[in-house]
């Protein structure tokens, strides 16, 4: 399985992700700032041209959380996903997906200064999307089960980067999760391994 990843980028969720798992994979670097995702090679594997992508023998994964969810049911015994057939799976799904689609549209809303009608935006408004999680995180430690899942990875890493850029500002519950699911070790592992890289490259 090969990673292909830049340091300090969205790839982060991808590489925490695969040390939660401990899959055995290659990480291979994409000098995003020299315009190698934009090369032919590099879009045969993500016509997008951005990191992260996952290829795993024949198959092709992009979206940090769809390799998140790809990488949990590939450890099923691990718990970093529920069950199919186990009621929170439908929580897990939602936050999964709340966090690519509602947390990433929000800051896009914050970053450019949008004015948006939240009838009409598919993820409402900034103010509806941190208000919902904080009221959720509010009475739970892990954001779908009774542990932590690929879920909470996505939404604690959109938490985290938020409040790092000033986007977000820190609401006690969010700083709580963020360090919860933080100090786990293979968050700490990813980490060493994205500052490796940016040292690196220099
Ligand atoms: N929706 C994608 C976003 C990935 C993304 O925006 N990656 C950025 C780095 S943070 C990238 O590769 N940018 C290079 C470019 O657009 O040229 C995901 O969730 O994986």
């Amino acid at each position: 399985m090969e990673l292909f990843w830049a340091p300090r980028t969205r790839s982060f969720y991808a590489l925490w992700a695969l040390e939660e798992t401990g899959l055995p994979h290659e990480k291979v670097l994409i000098d995003i700032w020299s315009g190698q995702q934009d090369g032919a090679d590099y879009l045969a594997i993500n016509p997008m041209g951005k990191v992260p992508a996952l290829r795993d023998k024949g198959v092709v994964v992009t979206e940090a959380s769809a390799i998140c969810a790809y990488l949990a049911d590939k450890v099923p015994d691990s718990g970093l996903a529920p069950a199919p057939d186990v009621p929170r799976r439908g929580a897990y799904y939602r936050w999964l997906f709340f966090a690519a689609s509602c947390i990433e549209a929000a800051y896009f809303e914050k970053l450019s200064g949008l004015e948006v009608d939240a009838r009409r935006a598919g993820w409402g408004s900034f103010d509806q999307v941190f208000d919902t999680l904080e009221a959720e995180l509010e009475s739970r430690e892990w954001i779908a089960t009774e542990r932590f899942t690929m879920a909470d990875l996505m939404t604690a890493g959109g938490l985290k980067y938020g409040m790092m850029l000033g986007l977000l500002e820190p609401r006690p519950v969010f700083e709580a999760y963020v360090a919860r699911c933080t100090e786990r070790p293979a968050y700490q592992r990813a980490e060493e391994i994205n500052e490796a890289a940016l040292a690196e490259q220099g």
